[in-house]
């Protein structure tokens, strides 16, 4: 395994998969994470690769930044079929949660998360996991890259979903279960509601097709992979890829990397 890629050796999966990771200060939930998820994907017989954005300090946590960022990323490395957009503190605990992209709507898979006592905390909800083909995510122009701090993301992509004439499927609920990590939570954005109301005439003017970040990001696999290797974990699936929001290409003099105006 090199990188966090996979690839089965008696076969040839139908889709290649990338699994991408919005990531900051969470050491331990990633060490679980790759511990779980290179065994649970590979049973799976699936052609993937792991993809862990890091965002740096300064700004609030900006999740579909980091998703849009992750899908450019992985396309560069290979021609990725599916890409599954996965909180790292949640856990697949049922193997016939199959990592894979229906190629007719997008699909939601964290339906049952031990955060929500195992059920939907809402009818819409998407957020969690969930996987969309390249097509779809296209079709979606992927997130918006404007929400910074927790919070409403989510709720503006399953919009885009519907204005995009697409429909969700979920997992059904047995199948769709994820143990969830405890952390302390994010602060939330204010701001979240007037920007999802706002969605639909943002919809072509903010997503994959305004990005802007190349000057922000560092490929940084060889840092990571020792960093991780040093600990006890013995598995060899704590090799992955790893970008980072890099302070020092920055031109601006003040600490904030990612603007509205400048992303
Ligand atoms: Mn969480």
């Amino acid at each position: 395994m090199r990188d966090g890629q996979y690839k089965p050796k008696n076969c040839t999966a139908r889709q290649k998969v990338a699994i991408l990771i919005p990531f900051r200060d969470r050491e331990i939930h990633l060490g679980i994470f790759l511990n779980h998820m290179h065994a649970f994907l590979m049973k799976q017989h699936l052609e993937y690769g792991i993809y862990v954005v890091e965002q740096t300090k300064g700004l609030e946590f900006n999740r579909g930044f980091l998703f849009n960022v992750g899908y450019k990323e992985a396309l560069k490395d290979s021609d990725y079929d599916c890409f599954v957009l996965h909180d790292v503190d949640l856990l697949p605990e049922n193997d016939h949660n199959i990592y894979t992209c229906p190629v007719d709507q997008p699909k939601h898979l964290a339906v049952a998360s031990e955060k929500w006592q195992y059920k939907l905390p809402y009818t819409s909800y998407f957020g969690g996991v969930s996987a969309l083909t390249r097509e779809q995510y296209e079709a979606v122009n992927g997130f918006s890259n404007e929400f910074f701090g927790w919070g409403g993301e989510d709720d503006d992509f399953h919009n885009r979903v519907a204005w995009a004439k697409m429909s969700v499927y979920r997992s059904i609920s047995g199948v769709g279960r994820y143990s969830a990590l405890e952390h302390k939570p994010g602060a939330a954005n204010p701001k979240r509601n007037e920007i999802i109301s706002k969605g639909k005439e943002r919809m072509w003017k903010d997503g994959l097709n305004s990005l802007k970040y190349e000057n922000y990001v560092e490929k940084n696999s060889s840092q990571l992979k020792a960093r991780k290797l040093s600990k006890t974990q013995t598995t060899t699936a704590l090799c992955f890829t790893m970008w980072i929001f890099s302070r020092k290409t920055t031109t601006t003099s003040t600490p904030a990397l990612l603007t509205n105006q400048n992303i």
